[in-house]
């Protein structure tokens, strides 16, 4: 199988996806130094296109892309495809979960509903004209103090009904079971091989 470009520079999700895809071939846009296209769309789908094309113009290889976030319903979908700069361009997880909280200060439990949200999109080559398009949900609510260090990004704040603890408390295996980004990319693996 040819190398496939990750255009990806979280480390939080290029090791979940690594450890999903169980491919040695998949590669981090940062081994080819790939300078990060601006997220200028309004929607997970657009942004997922804008850097899997970057990542496979500037690779001349086949590239994936993962545009995630929250989607909380109390905030009218916010911080949605914004999740990664809540606090601002540059602003840390830290940052973005506090702020996270602060909005959601004084909602009572009901009404913290929310899901991650992942598209995954593939693209044979920079000018793929139908590039594989995926997409995860997973539903919990936002809890009002983070609790639980594994993961990323919002992990800590994110309740799971199911298994009575956070995202931040499921072990990496089990998260990649559950997750948005696990279902998107299973979705997409059955369509890459017609399975
Ligand atoms: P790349 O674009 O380089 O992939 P990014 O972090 O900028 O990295 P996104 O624009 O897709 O990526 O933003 C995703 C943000 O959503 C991420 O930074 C987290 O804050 C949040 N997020 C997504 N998936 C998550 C998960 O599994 N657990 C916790 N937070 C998550």
């Amino acid at each position: 199988m040819n190398s496939i470009v990750l255009a990806s520079s979280n480390p939080g999700k290029i090791r979940e996806i690594q450890a999903i895809l169980q491919h040695d071939n998949i590669l981090p846009q940062s081994q080819f130094n790939v300078a990060e296209p601006a997220e200028t769309g309004s929607t997970f789908v657009e942004n997922a296109i804008i850097k899997a094309r970057n990542a496979a113009q500037h690779c001349q290889l086949p590239a994936i892309a993962d545009d995630s976030g929250l989607v909380v319903d109390a905030l009218q979908g916010a911080p949605g495809v914004i999740s990664a700069r809540y606090a601002g361009v540059g602003a840390s997880d830290q940052a973005n979960l506090e702020k996270l909280l602060l909005e959601m200060r004084g909602i009572p439990s009901p009404r913290r509903t929310a899901r991650f949200i992942c598209v995954m999109v593939y693209f044979r080559h920079a000018g793929d004209p139908t590039p594989i398009i995926a997409q995860g949900v997973w539903e919990g609510r936002i809890l009002e103090a983070a609790v639980g260090d594994n993961g990323f990004g919002y992990d800590p704040v994110f309740w799971l009904e199911s298994h009575q603890c956070s995202s931040a408390q499921l072990t990496p295996d089990i998260k990649n079971q559950l997750s948005h980004r696990g279902q998107a990319l299973r979705i997409l693996t059955q369509q890459l091989t017609g399975r």
